[in-house]
């Protein structure tokens, strides 16, 4: 899988050669906050790794040790649980929730476990079929109602057959939004509800999907989803598509949550790992120039 974080970051990449046209070893201050500007790190992140930098001449290794800095909090441990695995993808209308759903849905069952799918998102006829089209693609089954009906009741009923036919994992989809923010509030909370009356200590996972080529703006709404039902770790979807891709420090930075996956990609296969050596290598090498 080595590249691919490195692979999407390619229009960061490009946006950072428009304020760094030739690569160098050393930066001034003031190139170094505007590339970060550039690569959409947020101001107010950017005002602090330049004032916690002390050194005139930045090198690839001061930038470095500040970036992972900011990472700190990526790394994420999976809770104890009793199978089935149970997770519930939130986030807004359209941040590529139900494509996560079949990324995470492939990955499991490459590893050879047994998935089930939840069709959650009862608002709309068209993403009950969006799901469903997944899991005939993927051949993973899915518990699906039809539009309108009680979305909790199809988390129940998902959960449900998968503790009696012995699933592994139990993936939610949910809907991004509803007529108003507090339907939508309450209904996450009410999943979360029959989650673990239906299976104790679920969900154990709770991901938020945050689209990557949103930005810093992403962060509001973040905080929004963990107030309302927790969440424990976030994927950043399109990561592939922008030029966006230094807003993952301020996400990761601001909200304190792991970063689990990143999305590179509609298709299933293209769900990586975060890994925040390769995330901040890939970034470093479109700045600084090799040494020799
Ligand atoms: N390039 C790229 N496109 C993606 C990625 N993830 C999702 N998409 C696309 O984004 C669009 C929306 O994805 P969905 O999975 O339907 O989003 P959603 O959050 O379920 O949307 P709603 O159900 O409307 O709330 C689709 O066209 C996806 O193919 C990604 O990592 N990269
Ligand atoms: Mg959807």
């Amino acid at each position: 899988m080595l590249g691919f974080i490195k692979k999407s970051l390619s229009k960061t990449a490009d946006a950072i050669k428009s304020v760094v046209p030739k690569k160098k070893i050393i930066f001034t201050k003031d190139e170094l906050e505007e590339i970060l500007l550039e690569a959409d790190v947020e101001y107010e992140l950017v005002e602090i790794i330049i004032e916690q930098t002390y050194q005139t001449k930045i090198t690839r290794d001061i930038l470095r040790s500040k970036l992972l800095a900011t990472l700190a909090y990526t790394s994420y441990k999976e809770p104890e649980y009793e199978a089935p695995f149970v997770e519930l993808i939130v986030g807004v209308n359209g941040a590529g929730k139900t494509t996560t759903v079949s990324k995470l849905a492939q990955k499991y069952k490459d590893e050879g476990k047994k998935v089930i799918l939840g069709a959650g998102d009862t608002f709309r006829a068209a993403a009950i079929e969006q799901l469903t089209l997944w899991s005939k693609k993927l051949d993973i089954p899915i518990v699906a109602s039809s539009q309108g009906h009680d979305s909790s009741a199809v988390a129940y009923d998902t959960i449900d057959s998968a503790k009696s036919k012995g699933f592994d994992n139990v993936i939610i989809d949910t809907a991004g939004r509803l007529h108003t923010q507090t339907n939508l509030a309450n209904e996450l909370k009410k999943i979360n509800r029959i989650c673990e009356k239906a299976h104790k200590g679920s969900p154990h996972r709770t991901l938020l999907v945050i689209d990557g080529t949103q930005g810093n703006s992403a962060i509001a709404q973040a905080k929004a989803f963990d107030d309302m039902i927790g969440i424990d770790g976030i994927i950043i979807t399109k990561l592939d598509g922008t030029a966006k891709g230094g807003s993952i420090f301020s996400i990761a930075y601001a909200l304190e949550l792991p970063i689990v996956y990143v999305g590179t990609g509609e298709q299933p296969k293209d769900l990586v790992a975060f890994d925040k050596y390769e995330f901040v290598d890939g970034l470093l090498d479109a700045i600084f120039e090799e040494a020799s």
